[in-house]
């Protein structure tokens, strides 16, 4: 398990000096973030940011995220040109030395939160979600919703809405279906594994389609392109918001089948109606068992990527949400020491 910790680049409080005193940090993972979403990652690029990561001790091998733009999910003319460009920055990044690409394919929304800073009992503040609040939002007058970057204007949003109206789940996932004929053959070639993000949380929202919820969609996936290459970012966080999901269960299976590329750990406390909040670490804070999601990579022989996700603001740090210092690197650190215990103590029978 090669530790790794997610980097904003300049824009980020969190320095790469910072991170790289993290005990048993391996690498970054980051993005290209000023190029426009479907055009291609240009070498250069690439290269002035793992030159600077480098420069700091720290791996670049993972990129979260390759975003992919709304016409390929719509299905719309415009993807063939879309995806052309999208198999050139697979092709760039592999020529620059990365080994695994992080994505999703989630309409419109990418992970929603309603709430930024709940406070938990010790003065932590926290990322929650609640059905109720998130069902309270209103569309119409467009939307910013906590944590984004970039938020849609009301006319461009319903524009939007309007097109996914009839986009429905097995439409969505003709449209994955496309993308990944189109893809994954050309990251095979290069020697680039692709990593699908699980949708976060992972049921429909704001009624639209949401095809990355659950271990059968999981299963499904895989087998769309049925090769390494064709593999999981399995968030337990994400997964482990669905109270029908076992995380553990979905590390054995998957992780058994060599399909799990990039490992995201964090906790959550959930209800049973799948509302939820953030926690530290620890598998006494929040609803999984991390000590046995840990073993569970550990025994199905994971090589591959981790990281801590997401973390509170603990200790008056300030900056960006779900992505402070402090609580991560303690995330980190802990991840480490499970895999350490397991490693020396605790390996598969
Ligand atoms: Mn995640």
């Amino acid at each position: 398990m090669k530790m790794s910790f997610r980097w904003y680049g300049d824009s980020d409080p969190v320095t790469l000096e910072y991170i790289r005193q993290i005990p048993g940090m391996h690498g970054i993972v980051s993005a290209i973030y000023d190029v426009p979403v479907g055009e291609v990652w240009p070498v250069d690029n690439i290269r002035q940011i793992k030159a600077r990561i480098e420069a700091h001790g720290l791996a670049f091998e993972v990129i979260e995220s390759v975003p992919v733009h709304e016409d390929i999910k719509l299905g719309k003319p415009s993807r063939d040109r879309l995806i052309a460009n999208y198999q050139q920055s697979i092709r760039n990044l592999a020529a620059c030395g990365l080994k695994v690409i992080c994505y999703n394919f989630m309409p419109v929304f990418d992970w929603t939160r309603t709430t930024l800073a709940k406070k938990l009992e010790d003065g932590s503040t926290t990322l929650a979600f609640t059905t109720a609040e998130a069902e309270a939002i209103d569309l119409s007058k467009g939307i910013s919703l906590p944590g984004w970057d970039s938020s849609y204007k009301p006319e461009e949003l319903k524009a939007l809405l309007d097109e996914y109206s009839k986009v429905d789940e097995e439409k969505l996932w003709a449209h994955l279906t496309y993308f990944l004929q189109a893809i994954i053959p050309v990251a095979e070639e290069v020697g680039i594994k692709m990593a699908i993000h699980p949708d976060d949380p992972p049921r429909p929202i704001f009624g639209l389609p949401r095809i990355v919820k659950n271990r059968d969609d999981l299963a499904r996936i895989v087998k769309i392109v049925d090769t390494p290459a064709n593999g999981l970012t399995l968030c337990s966080g994400s997964l482990g918001a669905g109270p029908e999901n076992n995380v553990e269960a979905l590390v054995r299976e998957f992780g058994g089948m060599g399909r799990i590329h990039f490992a995201h750990l964090r906790n959550v406390k959930v209800n049973a109606a799948g509302d939820f909040e953030e926690t530290a670490h620890r598998s006494d804070c929040g609803s999984l068992d991390m000590a046995a999601i840990v073993k569970a990579y550990h025994d199905t022989g994971f090589e591959g990527y981790a990281r801590p996700d997401h973390g509170r603001m603990i200790w008056g740090e300030t900056g960006k949400p779900g992505y402070g210092l402090y609580d991560r690197a303690l995330g980190a650190v802990y991840l480490n020491g499970l895999w350490e215990a397991v490693d020396k103590f605790g390996a598969a029978k």
